[in-house]
C-alpha cells in the first residue's frame, strides 16, 4: 500500500478544527485531529509545507517508522506544533490500518478491557447555588463523575464558566480576551463550593476540579488539603508543571489526588512526574501528544507506577481525537477517566462518528477504524475564524499570570 495524498481541511463549525486526511492507492483513507487552540494554523503550515511531501509514497502500515521518521527525522524535537502534527498523521494511520483489518481500531491495539469508558462532564456555575443545580443536571443525565467550576465573588470572569450551559467555548474572541485573577478569593471561595457540591449530589458521584495551573506549590497543597473532605476524584493542574519537581511540594501535604498534562506534548514532559509516583492521573490525549504511537508509550510508563489515563476532552479536541481517544480508552489497561465536553450540532455534523454516549459512559463503537469521518462538503461552508484564548492578570495590579 502507499499514500497517494495527503491534505488538510481545516474549518470551523462553532469552533476551529485541523484535520489531516490521507488517501492510499488501495482506496483506504484515514483522517487525524491536528487542532491546536488558537495557533491552528501553524500546525497546518507544518503538516502542508513541511510533513505532507515526505508522506507521498510511503506504506501507510509502517505506522512505527514513520513516527520515529517525524520525530527524530526533523532533528527538532518535541512541542506542541510538531506533536500535533505527529498526531495527525499517526491517527489517520491508525485509522487506516484499522480499516485495512476491517476492526475498530481498539481491537487492533489489543481488544477491550472494559465493557465502556467513564466520562466526566462539565458543570459550571456563575455561583455556588448556579454550579449546584449544573452538577445535579449532569447526575441527571446519566454522569457517574462531575467537574465543577464556579464563579468566584469578586471576579469578573473566571476560567471554567462558561456562556452557555452544556459548550463551554474558551477560544472566544478574535484576539485574547483578558481575564482578572486573585487567587487568595479562590482559595476562599472553592471549598465552600465543595462542600455544597457533595452535600447536594450524594457521596457516589466522582467530583473533580480545574485549578487551570494559578495556583503555587504550596497553595496547590493548602487547596488539595482543604478539599480532602470532599473526596475528590481529582485535582487538576493545580500548578504549571515545565518544574517536575514542584509537585513534590503539593504531594508531600495532601491525599486529594492529582492530576495534569493536557498542555504536556511527550514522555519526557511526564517521566519525573510518574517515575517519583507525584500525580494519580495522566492527562495527555491524542492530538497533542504525538497520537496513539506516542500515547499508549506514556500509560505504559504510567502503569508502572499505578498511575492512571484520564484524557484531555474539551472542544478544542475535535471528534476524530475524541473517536480515536475512545478506542484507546476502551484498551489501556490504566484507564481512570476520560474527559468528554460535548460539542455543538454543527460540530457533529461536520464529523459524523460511531461513538455514543450512555448513563455516564462512552463507546468508540464497531465502526473500522476510528469509526469518526468529515462530511468535506459541509467543512467547506465554515471557513477558518481566528479565536484565541484569554489571558489573565492579578486583578490587583495587572501582572500576567497563568490562564
Ligand atoms: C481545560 C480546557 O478541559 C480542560 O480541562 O483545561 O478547557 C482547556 O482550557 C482548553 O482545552 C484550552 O484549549
Ligand atoms: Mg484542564
Amino acid at each position: 500500500m502507499k499514500i497517494t495524498s495527503a491534505k488538510v481541511i481545516i474549518c470551523a463549525p462553532s469552533r476551529n478544527f485541523v484535520t489531516l486526511k490521507i488517501e492510499t492507492d488501495e482506496g483506504l483513507t484515514g483522517i487525524g485531529d491536528a487542532t491546536l487552540n488558537g495557533r491552528e494554523l501553524a500546525v497546518a503550515s507544518y503538516l502542508t509545507d513541511h510533513v505532507i511531501p515526505c508522506l507521498i509514497g510511503r506504506d501507510p502500515q509502517q505506522i512505527e517508522d514513520i513516527w520515529q521518521y517525524l520525530y527524530k527525522g526533523a532533528y527538532w524535537r518535541r512541542g506542541p506544533v510538531t506533536m500535533s502534527a505527529i498526531a495527525g498523521v499517526d491517527t489517520a494511520l491508525w485509522d487506516i490500518k484499522a480499516k485495512a483489518a476491517n476492526m475498530p481500531l481498539y481491537q487492533l491495539l489489543g481488544g477491550k478491557s472494559r465493557t465502556g469508558v467513564m466520562v466526566y462532564g462539565h458543570a459550571n456555575g456563575k455561583d455556588i447555588t448556579q454550579t449546584v443545580e449544573e452538577v445535579l443536571r449532569y447526575k441527571e443525565m446519566g454522569y457517574k463523575a462531575i467537574r465543577a467550576q464556579s464563579g468566584v465573588p469578586g471576579l469578573e470572569k473566571v476560567y471554567g464558566v462558561g456562556r452557555g450551559t452544556m459548550f463551554y467555548e474558551p477560544a472566544d474572541a478574535d484576539l485574547p480576551s483578558e481575564h482578572d485573577w486573585s487567587t487568595e478569593k479562590y482559595l476562599r471561595h472553592t471549598p465552600e463550593l465543595f462542600e455544597k457540591v457533595r452535600a447536594a449530589v450524594g457521596p457516589d458521584i466522582h467530583l473533580l476540579h480545574d485549578a487551570h495551573h494559578r495556583l503555587t506549590p504550596i497553595e496547590a497543597a493548602r487547596l488539595g488539603k482543604d478539599l480532602e473532605p470532599f473526596r475528590l476524584f481529582w485535582l487538576e493542574d493545580t500548578t504549571p508543571a515545565e518544574n517536575q519537581e514542584s509537585f513534590r511540594l503539593i504531594r508531600q501535604h495532601t491525599t486529594t489526588p492529582l492530576a495534569v498534562g493536557e498542555i504536556f506534548n511527550t514522555i519526557w514532559d511526564c517521566k519525573d512526574l510518574i517515575q517519583n509516583q507525584l500525580i494519580d492521573y495522566i492527562r495527555t490525549t491524542v492530538v497533542h501528544a504525538g497520537g496513539i504511537t506516542h500515547l499508549r508509550r506514556i500509560a505504559d510508563l504510567a502503569a508502572l507506577y499505578q498511575v492512571r489515563t484520564g484524557s484531555h476532552g474539551a472542544t478544542d479536541l475535535s471528534p476524530v481525537c475524541m473517536g480515536a481517544a475512545l478506542n484507546f480508552d476502551l484498551w489501556v489497561p490504566n484507564f481512570g477517566i476520560q474527559e468528554y465536553m460535548r460539542h455543538t450540532d454543527e460540530t457533529d455534523a461536520v464529523f459524523p462518528h460511531a461513538y455514543s454516549f450512555k448513563d455516564g459512559y462512552m463507546h468508540p463503537g464497531e465502526a473500522p477504524g476510528h469509526g469518526v469521518t468529515i462530511d468535506e462538503a459541509l467543512a467547506a461552508k465554515y471557513p477558518y475564524k481566528r479565536a484565541y484564548l484569554p489571558v489573565n492578570r492579578l486583578q490587583h495590579d495587572g501582572t500576567l499570570t497563568n490562564w
